[in-house]
Formats: structure tokens, C-alpha cells, sequence
């Protein structure tokens, strides 16, 4: 059996001591006095773009000690907050969906809820219950085969799509304790259907019933948001190009010994316009940053937790606040989520909308591609990709 172990160790405790030999920078053989070979397996190779060989999941069932490579730093996280507070339930907005197209007062309580917590519940959006069970289990039936299975999929070294777990930018990286499935899930004719589940049968057709739906209800979100700041429905619309594009990543989270210790996902906002989260049915772990204090997002029964992406913060001129959120993990129970990220056609520019640009409130950000390289090369280490368009 191998063991993970980090190229800094390798590097300054066992090469420099003369008495090990490396045969490959994923497999180490060390030659002990005793002549036994012992085989490690490096977090990253030299070239920092290689991923991990084992899959978290992997890890979680068969370690000791926690691998280094997954140790919270406190610098990577935001080290102005000073005041971490409980999570707070109760206090994520929600929002009946459905009475968006009719009632001022509930359009006012989105408006409110985007501009300060950047997210809210939303309920009643016409998807059932019972449709989003079914989008629960072909993930969860995904994650559950075999880790040989589920390595069909792996994503190649230098791309993200696929399934694995971080890629791997820096020495100094921290990863998260998760495993992913990361899908192009529109346009429909750029799937990359070799990273498609074959097994449950039914994955490709309920997933892309989902996304059809979250497509029909990221529009209408989006035209809600624009009137709730009386601007012209479309105007975010129009900046999405000829075709929308989404993003769907299938998040796992095992259980881990030292929940303390390791992030299922670094603080970061979205790189989307608009995401879509569909929680796990019975196990928390989102937080939501606020005022310098970390709030729980509950789980609201049949609610999607809906987020406000970099790009739409971009396209508001600052008005919409895109959320810094994390994911805690926990010892006991494995947790499952499916994010579906909504953006403007692949490689269009977004920029504030011309309405919103006035001498009280002059253009904050650049007109800018949002690409994924773009926003994950920022994200590892952990900045926001926002940052950089400003002006
Ligand atoms: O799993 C979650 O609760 C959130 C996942 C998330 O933030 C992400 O996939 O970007």
C-alpha cells in the first residue's frame, strides 16, 4: 500500500539525507537500511500541474494521519476576519420564487437579500421535490461505484474536467477535502460525453432535465434582479451572447477524522453569474461569509440555495455582492452536493451595465472574459478573480 506524502517532505527530509533514490515524481521508492522499498505517492509533481493520484475518498478510508497537503493555513483564509461567529441558521433570506413576477414586496426582499448576503433560499421554484431527490441519488449512485469505477472519468492533468479532486498549481496549495465531478452541461454540443457517467444508466438524461430547468429559472432570476433595481428585464440577459453556458460540479465530501483541521472547499466566491446549489438532504456544511462572521445556510426542504456569481457583482457595478462561502466538513457523515454554475456564453465579456455607470456611481470594474483558467488560477490561491477587474 502507498502512502501520501508531500514533495516539501520528500524534498527536505528524505532526498537530502542521500539514503533514497527517486524513481519517479509519482511513485518514491525509498531504499532503507534494510533494503525494503517503500512506495509513496507524491501530492504534486514537479511540474505543479499533476493532481493527486488518490481521490479523497480513497484517502479518508484508508489513513492515520492526515496528509499535509490538506491542512487548513489560516493566511489562505481571509485573515481580516476576526470575529468567526456561530453559524446562525435562521438568517439566510428566503425567497418564494414564484411571486417574483407579481409582488413588489417580494421582488424588494430579493433585492435586499443579494445586496447584503449575496444568496438566499429559494422555494417554491416550481421544480418538485421528488424530481430533486432523483437528481440527489444518480449522484449519489455516481460516487458510491468503485474507485476504479469512478476513475473512467478521471479529468486529464492539465484540464478540469472530469472526475478528481483539486488540481494541483502550487507546492504551497492547500487542497480541499472533496472529490468532484465536473461536467460541461451546456451548451448541450459541447458535453465532453468521455467523462459522462454511464453507470446509473439514467445519469445523462436527469442531469440534463435539471439544467434544462435551471436554465428556465436562471432567466427568470435574472430578469427579476434587473427589475428589482428597475432597470430594463434583459439587461443582464443581453450580456449572456448567443448561447448561455453551465457548469455542474458534483461534490463529495467524506467524512474526516480532523473536520477541524481540513476545508471541504476554500473560502471563495463564484465565478459564475449565478449559481445554483442543490444541497445534500440531511447534512450541513456551506457557510456564508457576513459582516466579518460565518452564518450556516440550513438546509430549507425542496429549497435551492441560490448565489450571486463574480459576474453579475461585475454587471451590477458592485450593487449585487457575490458571497465568500466555505464548506466545513464533518467526522461522521459523507455529504453530497450538486453546484450548477450559469454564465454568459463561453469567452463573452461582461461589464457593468450602462444604466447603473452615473457620476454618484462611476464604473467600478473592467469590461472582462470570465474564463475558467482565469477564475481557478486566482481561486487556488485564494484570491477572487473580481479583484482583478477592478478599475
Ligand atoms: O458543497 C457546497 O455546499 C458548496 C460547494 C461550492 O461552494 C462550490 O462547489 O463552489
Amino acid at each position: 500500500m502507498s502512502r501520501v506524502i508531500s514533495e516539501d517532505k520528500v524534498k527536505n527530509e528524505y532526498f537530502k539525507s542521500g539514503e533514497y533514490k527517486i524513481q519517479s515524481w509519482r511513485h518514491i521508492c525509498v531504499h532503507k537500511s534494510d533494503h525494503k522499498l517503500v512506495e509513496y505517492q507524491l501530492g504534486v509533481a514537479p511540474e505543479n500541474h499533476e493532481s493527486m493520484n488518490n481521490q479523497v475518498q480513497e484517502i479518508a478510508a484508508d489513513c492515520d494521519q492526515l496528509p499535509e497537503r490538506f491542512i487548513r493555513k489560516e493566511d489562505e483564509e481571509y485573515s481580516n476576519i476576526t470575529n468567526v461567529g456561530e453559524s446562525c441558521p435562521t438568517k439566510i433570506p428566503v425567497i418564494d420564487v414564484s411571486l417574483l413576477a407579481s409582488s413588489h414586496s417580494e421582488l424588494d426582499k430579493l433585492k435586499s437579500a443579494v445586496t447584503t448576503w449575496g444568496c438566499f433560499q429559494a422555494i417554491n421554484h416550481g421544480i418538485e421535490g421528488s424530481f430533486l431527490d432523483k437528481v440527489r441519488e444518480v449522484s449519489k449512485l455516481f460516487f458510491n461505484l468503485s474507485a476504479q469505477e469512478k476513475k473512467k472519468y478521471l479529468r486529464e492533468e492539465d484540464s478540469l474536467e472530469g472526475y478528481g479532486n483539486d488540481m494541483v498549481l502550487s507546492d504551497h496549495q492547500t487542497l480541499d477535502w472533496t472529490d468532484r465531478l465536473y461536467l460541461t452541461v451546456l451548451p448541450q454540443d459541447q458535453q465532453k460525453l468521455q467523462f459522462w457517467p454511464q453507470n446509473p444508466t439514467n445519469f445523462r438524461e436527469v442531469v440534463d432535465e435539471y439544467c434544462t430547468k435551471i436554465e428556465l429559472m436562471n432567466e427568470a432570476i435574472l430578469k427579476a434582479l434587473a427589475r428589482s433595481l428597475n432597470l430594463e428585464e434583459n439587461c443582464f440577459l443581453d450580456q449572456y451572447g448567443t448561447t448561455s453556458s453551465m457548469m455542474a460540479r458534483f461534490n463529495y465530501y467524506p467524512p474526516c477524522s480532523w473536520p477541524d483541521k481540513v476545508l471541504g472547499v476554500k473560502p471563495h466566491s463564484d465565478g459564475s453569474a449565478v449559481t445554483f446549489l442543490l444541497q445534500d438532504k440531511e447534512v450541513e456544511g456551506l457557510q456564508v461569509l457576513k459582516d466579518g462572521q460565518w452564518f450556516g445556510v440550513p438546509i430549507v426542504p425542496d429549497a435551492l440555495t441560490i448565489n450571486v456569481g463574480e459576474q453579475i457583482e461585475i454587471m451590477s457595478n458592485g450593487i449585487f455582492k457575490s458571497p465568500i462561502h466555505r464548506v466545513l466538513v464533518n467526522s461522521k457523515n459523507q455529504r453530497i452536493t450538486l453546484a450548477l454554475f450559469c454564465m454568459p456564453q463561453t469567452e463573452k465579456d461582461v461589464g457593468p451595465v450602462d444604466g447603473l455607470i452615473t457620476d454618484d456611481t462611476p464604473r467600478l470594474y473592467k469590461n472582462v472574459t470570465f474564463s475558467v483558467d482565469f477564475y481557478f488560477k486566482n481561486y487556488q490561491q485564494g484570491m477572487r478573480s473580481i479583484d482583478a477587474c477592478k478599475i
